[in-house]
């Protein structure tokens, strides 16, 4: 059997899953956008264990618990900032994706809810940025036998309709 691929339009915070991915930055003690969401809905405890993760590298993943969230688990990840596209970008978004499939694997999750990475402040252009999201999952997600459902969490309708699209655009091989 094969994970189920959604996608959904919803505030990210609100969703009981085992894990919800956050779109951070290298310090991961909190920022805007998702982030802040995050950090807010988890409260302060949060803060308190990433402060003890010496951080992230752009393109790599690190859990946490949820605490106050509904759901179990964070998987931080820190998206590339867009710089034109010849600096990597591409790959750097794809490795998140990786990344935090891997978190979860190691992690015994079954349900997992992905924002659009690097698609907000760090400026990736939409419909580039979900297309690398979704084929990066499709790919991947056999290797995980464990993970059940994945979910593409759009908080806008822009961002739903670019998932769609990069979903109906998924090359199978
Ligand atoms: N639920 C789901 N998606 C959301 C939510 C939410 N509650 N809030 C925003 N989004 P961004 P980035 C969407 O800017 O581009 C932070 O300051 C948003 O519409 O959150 O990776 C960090 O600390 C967009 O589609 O993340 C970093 O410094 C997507 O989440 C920096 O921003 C990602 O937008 C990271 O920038």
């Amino acid at each position: 059997m094969t994970a189920k691929i959604t996608i959904i339009q919803e505030d990210i915070t609100r969703l009981s899953v085992d894990a919800i991915v956050n779109a951070a930055n290298n310090s991961l003690l909190g920022g805007g956008g998702v982030d802040g969401a995050i950090h807010r809905a988890a409260g302060p405890e949060l803060k308190a264990e990433c402060s003890k993760l010496k951080g992230c590298r752009t393109g790599d993943a690190k859990i946490t618990q949820g605490y106050n969230l509904p759901a179990k688990h964070v998987i931080h990840t820190v998206g590339p900032r867009w710089y034109g596209g010849g600096h990597g970008e591409a790959q750097l978004l794809a490795s998140c994706y990786k990344e935090c499939l891997a978190r979860a694997g190691e992690n015994g999750i079954r349900s997992i809810a992905f924002p659009a990475v690097s698609c907000g402040v760090y400026g990736y252009p939409l419909q580039a940025g979900c297309q690398i999201a979704m084929q990066t999952v499709a790919e991947e997600i056999g290797h995980y036998e464990d993970i059940r459902k994945v979910i593409f969490c759009a908080f806008s309708e822009e961002v739903y309709h670019a998932f769609v699209n990069a979903m109906q655009s998924l090359q199978l091989h």
